[in-house]
Formats: structure tokens, C-alpha cells, sequence
């Protein structure tokens, strides 16, 4: 094979500042370095700010589920497709609480809230706000996650106490429009930019293995770099495929139906190097993932997961499977600080 010179991808020091001024060329270099390479840098980035063997513990729950009148391609919960999962009000306080005490009590160290919206309503915030407060009074992070929020939305989550925001930009500002057509990129960013002016903690990533070519995971990669800081928290998901979505159903007995699993470790990494300080999750897709796959992604800077055996609507690897991986590979629940939390401070 040729051995010409390679773009470089971007300086290699880990004693670099934390940047938001990458090309896309950078972040496509780093997707383009030989394997071992990409996963030493991943390893190097990780060890400066991060302990190697702690990963954090999100447990997340379903409080608003299905007839979401957006049409996210991959999404079970979408009015749109046909799931046969049945559309269910807003769960009342107790029982959120309730969940998030068990959460708590296996160990889990975040509680994620989701509702199948667009949106939330108003009149929804003091339902939703009365959940933040009584998640937080356990000792748990809260996290919510419930569509496209206007700033006076966004602070009144903060008001509540909230910590994190998720809210996803999913893949390139390219892919998007194959994804979901009910909404823009920008409509995204604008949420991302009304919860950080209020002062909530930012988790935001998306989806690999949706029919995307390695360029739309550069530009995801990219776009989440570029933010004006980044978030907090980085999901990275691999598409579960669900009949009866369009893509699931578009990917479906096609070489695509899964994403590669050296490709998949190859984002994690990247979004590691792009991102030193953010927490980044290995999310949805885990259930089938093998323990090595899982391994490589810690290995290339993965240091959270979503815990327990239910994600939003689908299965996750669930707690047992999760202690057998953790004593194989001699990891720990995270015990130290959030290292962009602490510098916020
Ligand atoms: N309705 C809110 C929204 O879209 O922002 C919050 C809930 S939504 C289910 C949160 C995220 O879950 C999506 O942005 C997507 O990244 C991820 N997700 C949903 N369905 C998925 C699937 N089938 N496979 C992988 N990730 C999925
Ligand atoms: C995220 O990026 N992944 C989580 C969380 N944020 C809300 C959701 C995964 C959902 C997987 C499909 C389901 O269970 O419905
Ligand atoms: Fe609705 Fe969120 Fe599912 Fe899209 S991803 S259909 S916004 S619940």
C-alpha cells in the first residue's frame, strides 16, 4: 500500500487548549489515522483529564411516551411510524420519583428524563420542574430531555434546578434533512444555545449507523467541536434499528442494518481528541455490542453509559451483564469530578 504523507490531524500535545476552532479536515484526519494510532491519541487525550477507569452511570426513563407528532427516521416513538407503541400521558411526580429512587439505589449516579414532544408546553413546566426538584433532593443529576425549549423554557428548567439538558444534533448538518424533515439543524443549535444562556449543562451527540457515509460522522463530529463550548456530555448512539421506522425498515437485510464495530470505536475516539474534557456516553446500541466492542470504545475514551435494562422504549444490557463487564475489565462507577462541570465552577 502507498505510504504518502497523510493530512496532519490537527496538533497531537495533550497540553493543547481545549478547541473550538477545528476544521473539518482535522476531524476527517483523525478519522483517517491507522487504527492503533487513532486509539493511542484517544487513550493519551483521555488519561490527562479523565480517570481510565471510571465511568459514569446515567440511568434514563421514558416520562412521555409515544405520538410525538416529529418524524425522526429511527425513532419508535414518532406518530409518524408505525411501531404499534401505544401513545401514554406524562407520568405523574410519584412514580418518577419512584423510578429514580431505584435508579439511585442500583447505583446510578445521573436520572434522565424523556418525553416523546416536539416541545414541551407550558403548562407541562411545573409538572416537569416538581421532577427536577425531587430527583435532585435524592442526590441524583438530573438530566431531561423534551424537544425544542424556548429561552424562557430553558430558564425556567434551570430555575427548577435542572443540570443537564440532552438534546441532540443526531449527524451532519447534511444528513439531517434524510433523518427528520419536521425540523431544522438550526432549530437544533437554537435549543443548544437557549439552554446554555440558561446556565444548564449541556448533553448533546447522536446516532451512528443510520445509512450515513464516514464524512456525515466527520461532520457530526465537527459540528458538535465547533459548538461555541462543548457540551458536557457527548452521547454517542449506534442506530437500533426498529421495524416499522423508515429507517429501520430502509436498512433492514442490507449491509448497513449494522454499523461497522471498528467504525463505531473510530467516532467515539475522534469525538474523544475533538472534545478532551466532555463526558462521552456509549449509549443506545449497547445491548448489542460485544464486551471487546465495548472494551475498544473505553479504550478510545467512552466513559459513560446509560445503566439498567429498559433505555426509553427499547432494551439495554441491564445491570448484571454490566457488573460482569465492569469486573472484566477492572472498572469502576466514576467517583471523581466532571472535569467541564468543575472548570465551570
Ligand atoms: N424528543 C426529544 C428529542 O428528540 O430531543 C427527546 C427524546 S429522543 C428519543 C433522544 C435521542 O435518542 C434522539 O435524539 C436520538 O439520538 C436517540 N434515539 C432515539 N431513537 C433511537 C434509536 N432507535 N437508536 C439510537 N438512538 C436513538
Ligand atoms: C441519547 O442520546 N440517547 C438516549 C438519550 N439521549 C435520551 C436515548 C436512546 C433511545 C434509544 C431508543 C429507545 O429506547 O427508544
Ligand atoms: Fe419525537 Fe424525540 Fe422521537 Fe424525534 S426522537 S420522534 S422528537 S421522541
Amino acid at each position: 500500500m502507498a505510504a504518502g504523507p497523510r493530512p496532519s490531524p490537527g496538533r497531537s500535545s495533550v497540553a493543547e487548549e481545549i478547541r473550538m476552532d477545528w476544521t473539518r479536515e482535522q476531524v476527517r484526519a483523525l478519522f483517517d489515522l491507522p487504527f492503533t494510532d487513532l486509539l493511542h491519541r484517544a487513550q493519551t487525550v483521555h488519561r490527562a483529564h479523565h480517570a481510565p477507569d471510571e465511568i459514569q452511570l446515567c440511568t434514563l426513563l421514558s416520562i412521555k411516551t409515544g405520538g410525538c407528532p416529529e418524524d425522526c427516521g429511527y425513532c419508535s416513538q414518532s406518530a409518524h411510524a408505525d411501531t404499534g407503541l401505544k401513545a401514554e400521558k406524562l407520568m405523574d411526580v410519584d412514580s418518577v420519583l419512584a423510578a429514580a429512587a431505584e435508579a439511585k439505589a442500583a447505583g446510578s449516579q445521573r436520572f434522565c428524563m424523556g418525553a416523546a414532544w416536539r416541545s414541551p408546553k407550558d403548562r407541562d413546566i411545573p409538572k416537569v420542574a416538581a421532577m427536577i426538584q425531587g430527583v435532585k433532593a435524592m442526590g441524583l443529576e438530573t438530566c431531561m430531555t423534551l424537544g425544542m425549549l424556548d429561552a424562557g423554557q430553558a430558564r425556567a428548567l434551570a430555575d427548577a434546578g435542572l443540570d443537564y439538558y440532552n438534546h441532540n444534533l443526531d449527524s451532519s448538518p447534511e444528513y439531517y434533512d434524510r433523518v427528520v424533515t419536521t425540523r431544522t439543524y438550526q432549530e437544533r443549535l437554537d435549543t443548544l444555545a437557549n439552554v446554555r444562556d440558561a446556565g444548564v449543562s449541556v448533553c448533546c451527540g447522536g446516532i451512528v449507523g443510520m445509512g450515513e457515509t464516514r464524512e456525515d460522522r466527520v461532520g457530526f463530529v465537527h459540528a458538535l467541536a465547533t459548538l461555541p463550548r462543548h457540551p458536557e456530555s457527548v452521547t454517542v448512539n449506534a442506530l437500533v434499528p426498529i421495524a416499522g421506522t423508515p429507517l429501520g425498515d430502509m436498512l433492514a437485510g442490507t449491509p448497513m442494518a449494522k454499523i461497522d464495530d471498528i467504525e463505531f470505536v473510530r467516532v467515539v475516539a475522534a469525538a474523544r481528541i475533538a472534545m478532551p474534557l466532555s463526558m462521552v456516553r456509549l449509549s443506545a446500541g449497547r445491548e448489542s455490542m460485544s464486551e471487546a466492542t465495548q472494551a475498544l470504545c473505553f479504550l478510545a475514551g467512552a466513559n459513560s453509559i446509560f445503566t439498567g435494562d429498559k433505555l426509553l422504549t427499547t432494551g439495554n444490557a441491564g445491570d448484571s451483564a454490566d457488573a460482569a463487564l465492569f469486573a472484566k475489565l477492572g472498572l469502576v462507577p466514576l467517583a471523581g469530578e466532571e472535569p467541564m462541570r468543575v472548570a465551570a465552577e
